[in-house]
């Protein structure tokens, strides 16, 4: 009950825009008393919100908190269902493996889970991923497509569209997609994709979208090996960026291209993931974890299979690989 008066209060700010709310409109609309209401906007200061109260005009949110909470994540969010329920924790081994219990505990589709700081995140076979405390976006998105198996990895490159698009509306840099999965500034990674099955036969039960993404390091945050090869929106924009904005930016287009997948199939999307992908057309190495295959990217398949044509002209399915461009 607590949290839906929380939630209907942080509405009213939304629709407020910015606006003053005074303290008697609020307490009409959560229907409850102005001592509430009080008691209430002292709880979100306690987050770290700061909020301006003038007399005869009401409150008014003026600065959100530095650490990313559920009620910030609310502020402002339009979606019908990616983000309206976020597990939001502080320290977890990896996001994924958390996401992937609340799939089996029948978790509602747009089920989120965000951590502050992931002890052992993880990439693309059993690689780590480096997820220090408040810097960077670890979270795990569940969605629930009613799809065949082979079709799944269409929706890591849709989640790739929906990140740089959100990267992109928010900071004016625009990012590049590597197949599959990276996302890439000026050559270095700012943002990994690992997308994960709960299958039946051959039918998905659940998708689990994991996304790593580096907003606020600055280069010695990064350990000595990532140091050349990874980046921050930081880094990259010369600014701090709020990770709370680019999550709901996240949230808002991937429902979008997510709906948009549903009803009209893969190719919308294909075209505009094609539209930011580096690799295509270009000579490249892709290795497997048994071989490596060398030619230029073609393109990718309707089902999201990049084909790549070697020296005699034979083209080659590649499923699975990291590539080099
Ligand atoms: P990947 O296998 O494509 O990339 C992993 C490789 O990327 C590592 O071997 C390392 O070289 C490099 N790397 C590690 N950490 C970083 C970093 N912070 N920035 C840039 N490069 C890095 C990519 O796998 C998929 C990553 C998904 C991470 C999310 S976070 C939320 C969710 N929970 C979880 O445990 N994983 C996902």
């Amino acid at each position: 009950m607590q949290s839906q008066l929380r939630k209907e209060l942080l509405d009213a700010f939304t629709t407020a825009g910015g606006s003053y709310l005074s303290g008697q409109h609020i307490a009409e609309l959560l229907g409850c008393s102005r001592t509430a209401v009080w008691k209430h906007i002292e709880e979100l200061r306690k987050e770290g919100f700061e909020l301006e109260a003038v007399r005869r005009k009401g409150y008014r949110i003026v600065k959100t908190p530095e650490k990313i909470t559920a009620d910030e994540l609310r502020l402002g969010l339009k979606t019908k269902f990616i983000g309206k329920n976020v597990h939001y924790e502080d320290s977890v081994e990896s996001t994924q493996k958390i996401a992937h219990r609340l799939t089996y505990e029948d978790a509602p589709e747009g089920t989120v889970v965000i951590a502050e700081e992931q002890l052992s995140g993880r990439g693309r076979m059993n690689r780590k991923w480096h997820s220090p405390k408040y810097t960077g976006i670890w979270m795990s998105i569940i969605l629930r497509p009613s799809i065949p198996l082979p079709k799944a990895p269409q929706l890591t490159l849709l989640a790739a569209v929906a990140i740089v698009q959100a990267i992109e509306d928010l900071t004016g840099v625009l990012p590049e997609i590597k197949w599959p999965n990276d996302i890439l500034i000026n050559g270095k990674k700012v943002t990994g994709i690992l997308t994960e099955l709960e299958a039946e036969a051959d039918r998905i039960n659940s998708i689990i979208i994991g996304i790593g993404m580096n907003v606020n390091q600055i280069k010695e945050d990064f350990p000595p090996e990532l140091q050349n090869i990874a980046t921050s929106l930081l880094i990259e924009k010369g600014e701090k960026i709020s990770r709370a904005d680019i999550i709901k930016g996240i949230f808002m287009n991937l429902e979008k291209l997510y709906l948009l997948y549903l009803e009209e199939g893969f190719l919308p999307i294909k075209l505009l993931w094609e539209s930011y992908a580096i690799s295509i057309g270009r000579q490249v190495t892709a290795r497997t974890l048994t071989h490596s295959i060398v030619g230029k990217a073609q393109g990718i398949t309707d089902d999201g299979v990049l084909m790549i044509e070697d020296e005699q002209g034979k083209i080659h399915h590649v499923y699975s690989a990291d590539i080099e461009v």
